[in-house]
């Protein structure tokens, strides 16, 4: 290795002389911002960057191999595809790198395995010898670091700070969450349980009061299995002693990620002392409330806060939300079309796709630059990506990815602010009308044409609007600040989906951005349009359209064989109109299915509700048994079958009759291993032969005969078995009371 460096930097002259030949002709696989950088760059200057493989993972086939799969099982299966393939391509890179870093020439690696990318820290000698000599590698492209400030979406700088327990102002809960509707659901009984949010944005102050509940304790680092990975210790809120080791203990690539991470700063503690932001989108997805101010749309749901700054730790972001399992992903943070180098579009939507390939819901800012930048720009990064479902008013429609992209209306006037930028967004060749523009866009991504293709409608945009400015939300310590623009208003929407995926956690990415398109109040120009997107979300009407999406859906349904019984048992995990579930029977020789109960559902929940029901007195066969679940409104659907044997009795056996007492005739039943000569006789109390029922040889098995006591008076009676076969012979009595 060591030779490979000295060779490396014999070389080093050489190659830059070569690379700078290139940089003209534009052929090398540097992209043509990144070789700017790198003439400017001082030999030993660490360059932030991202190697992306020529070969990239079809998400066409990743469907097709995980679409049968339900949907968390699908999310984690996504995950192991492509983190397996791009371990398999980038081998050779991956060590070179490993080795580099051990001369100090790469200062951090992260695996970027959602688009078979690696990102890293690199002097220009190691970027120049990685683009020649690495055949599989298509681009290396540039990932500078941003201020903060310009990445956050609020419209004001300094968020005006409420103590702790105001008496008035603010009034609990905040006017945003009056505005959406969002108490109704929660008097529903849904408030986010259940559902992880991941938050990327600047920092988190984790321990504020009203987050410290919900925020997300990473088990897989819980190295002294208690349980959490958060503690108090008497005094503060601190990651648990007994779990802070130095180890990755769950293998993700992150060192003791107990509750996130701050990809800015490479550490475990997304704590950011300068800003209050991130503090602030989290408190409006979840925070509860502790210290007076009910601020948080989905008080129940829980946080995974992150902080990522440039764009390729913005999609490592993504992919660590992803892969620990997050059902949503929320950002205020955007990246604007003025920023140098330009954002890259084409990488932040093939990001998304695979959001939606996982089932994970999007939902990000869209920048508070009203029309500043001019339309079809101002709505920033990933915000401009399509959304999961396609309007009916975007008449040219393109293909689909995960976010929804949010627009800022004033929570006291229900207006759009002016800052709230003016849409329609474009996907289309940028390089036809900016040259300058350093990223190609694939065919693919050309399916929203604006500036192309005179008079088309680009990508409307936002997709819907939500309150932001004259918002309250948690701020770092332990009170509360005013909050503002897109970025106060898409945690809205992130909560409200919480909300909803609380209350039927089967939705797809495609249906919660259906419900919220579909249930807003109207604003603005007529249908959707460039300023409100499809309208002002309202929580409770969103949630009604979700639990009636809710499907009666059946988890398992067992069959067992008990002597002459047959005991199944199902449940289901969610329940819609279920009146409930004709259980139905037919043995290999019947014609056709038969009704023997029917077992009363629970109409709609969203809990899992067991069931049993047996099926008693049966004689020797084999069984099939269906569920037929009917809806209230007769809807049925049938199960598939289940089977159960009931097979040669054990033993000799005279069942209690039944029904008993009866009135005037009741059924005995007894079961026999072997073929035997069978008598019952039917005695009264003073010993007097009353009835003689059976005296005939029979069969082994399951025998039931019925006794119809027409003409006996009241009282009690004896019934007696014998039975003589092979092994000798069975007697057994009985009582039973008839009564008239
Ligand atoms: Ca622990
Ligand atoms: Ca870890
Ligand atoms: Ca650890
Ligand atoms: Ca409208």
């Amino acid at each position: 290795m060591k030779k490979v460096f000295t060779l490396l930097c014999l070389l080093s002259i050489v190659l830059v002389f070569t690379i700078g030949l290139k940089a003209q002709s534009g052929n090398s696989v540097i992209n043509p911002y990144l070789q700017v950088v790198l003439l400017d760059a001082a030999s030993t200057d660490m360059i932030d960057v991202y190697a992306t493989f020529k070969d990239q993972y079809s998400f066409d086939d990743l469907k097709q191999q995980t679409s049968f799969l339900p949907k968390k099982e699908r999310q984690q299966e996504v995950v192991r595809i492509l983190r397996s393939f791009a371990s398999e391509k980038q081998q050779a890179v991956r060590g070179f790198l490993e080795n580099a870093r051990q001369e100090n020439l790469v200062s951090k690696i992260d695996i970027l395995w959602a688009a078979n990318t690696i990102v890293f820290s690199a002097v220009p000698e190691v970027i120049y010898y990685l683009a020649e000599n690495y055949n599989e590698i298509a681009e290396i492209r540039f990932d500078p670091v941003f201020d903060g400030s310009l990445l956050t979406d609020p419209t004001e700088d300094v968020q005006t700070y409420y103590p702790p327990n105001p008496s008035d102002n603010p009034p609990p809960p905040q006017q945003g969450l009056i505005l959406i509707n969002a108490p109704a659901v929660w008097a529903a009984g849904d408030s986010g349980q259940g559902v992880l949010v991941g938050n990327l944005d600047d920092g988190c102050d984790w321990d504020h009061p009203d987050l410290i509940h919900n925020i997300y304790n990473n088990l897989g680092e819980d190295a002294d299995n208690d349980g959490h990975t958060l503690e108090w210790n008497g005094s503060a809120w601190v990651f648990d002693p007994g779990d802070i080791n130095g180890i990755d203990n769950d293998g993700n690539g992150y060192v003791d990620d107990f509750i996130g991470w701050d990809f800015q700063s490479g550490d475990n503690n997304v704590y950011n002392s300068s800003s209050s932001h991130g503090t602030s989108t989290s408190g409006i997805v979840c925070g509860d409330g502790t210290n007076g101010t009910q601020t948080g749309v989905a008080p129940r749901a829980k946080i995974l806060p992150l902080r990522p700054n440039g764009e390729a730790q913005y999609w490592l972001a993504q992919q660590y939300a992803v892969a620990m399992g997050v059902d949503i992903i929320t950002s205020s943070l955007s990246y604007k079309w003025y920023f140098s180098p330009q954002p890259n579009y084409p990488m932040f939507r093939q990001i998304n796709d695979f959001e939606l390939a996982a089932g994970v819901v999007h939902t990000n800012s869209t920048s508070n630059d009203g029309n500043n930048t001019g339309i079809p720009f101002n709505i920033s990064a990933p915000g401009n990506t399509p959304t999961a479902w396609i309007h009916p008013d975007q008449t040219l429609v393109g293909g689909v990815s995960s976010v929804i992209g949010v627009g800022n209306v004033v929570a006291t006037t229900d207006i759009i602010a002016s800052s709230s930028p003016w849409g329609p967004s474009t996907w289309e060749d940028l390089q036809i009308n900016h040259p300058s523009y350093p990223y190609p866009m694939p065919l693919a991504y050309q399916d929203y044409p604006y500036e192309t293709l005179p008079g088309s409608i680009g990508l409307i945009k936002p997709d819907v609007s939500a309150p932001g400015n004259g918002t309250t939300s948690t701020v770092n310590g332990t009170g509360y600040g005013s909050f503002s623009g897109t970025s106060g208003a898409t945690p809205h929407v992130g909560g409200t989906a919480a909300l909803l995926l609380s209350a039927n956690p089967n939705l797809t990415p495609a249906d919660v951005s259906m419900i919220l398109q579909t249930t807003g109040v109207e604003k603005g120009d007529p249908g959707k349009d460039n300023r409100y997107g499809a309208g002002r979300i309202d929580a409770y009407q969103a949630y009604l359209l979700a639990v009636a999406m809710i499907p009666v859906e059946l988890e398992s349904f067992t069959a067992a064989a008990n002597e002459n019984s047959v005991t199944l048992n199902w449940s289901t995990a969610t329940e819609k109109n279920n009146s409930g579930f004709s259980v139905e029977r037919k043995t290999p020789l019947d014609e056709k299915w038969i009704e023997v109960g029917f077992v009363p559902g629970f109409g709609t929940t969203t809990e899992r509700k067991s069931y049993t029901f047996t099926d008693a007195n049966l004689s020797m066969a084999s069984y099939s048994y269906r569920l037929k679940q009917i809806d209230f409104d007769g809807t049925v659907e049938y199960s598939s079958e289940v089977f159960a044997e009931v097979g040669v009795p054990k033993n000799f056996t005279l069942l209690q009759n039944y029904p008993n007492p009866f009135n005037p005739s009741t059924t005995i039943e007894f079961s026999i291993p072997q073929i035997s000569n069978v008598s019952i006789q039917v005695y009264n109390v003073i010993g007097e032969l009353v009835a003689s029922l059976v005296n005939q040889s029979l069969d082994a098995g399951y025998h039931h005969f019925n006794f119809d006591a027409g003409s006996l008076p009241s009282g009690t009676y004896v019934y007696q078995l014998k039975a003589s076969g092979q092994n000798g012979t069975f007697v057994e009595t009985n009582k039973m009371l008839l009564m008239k």
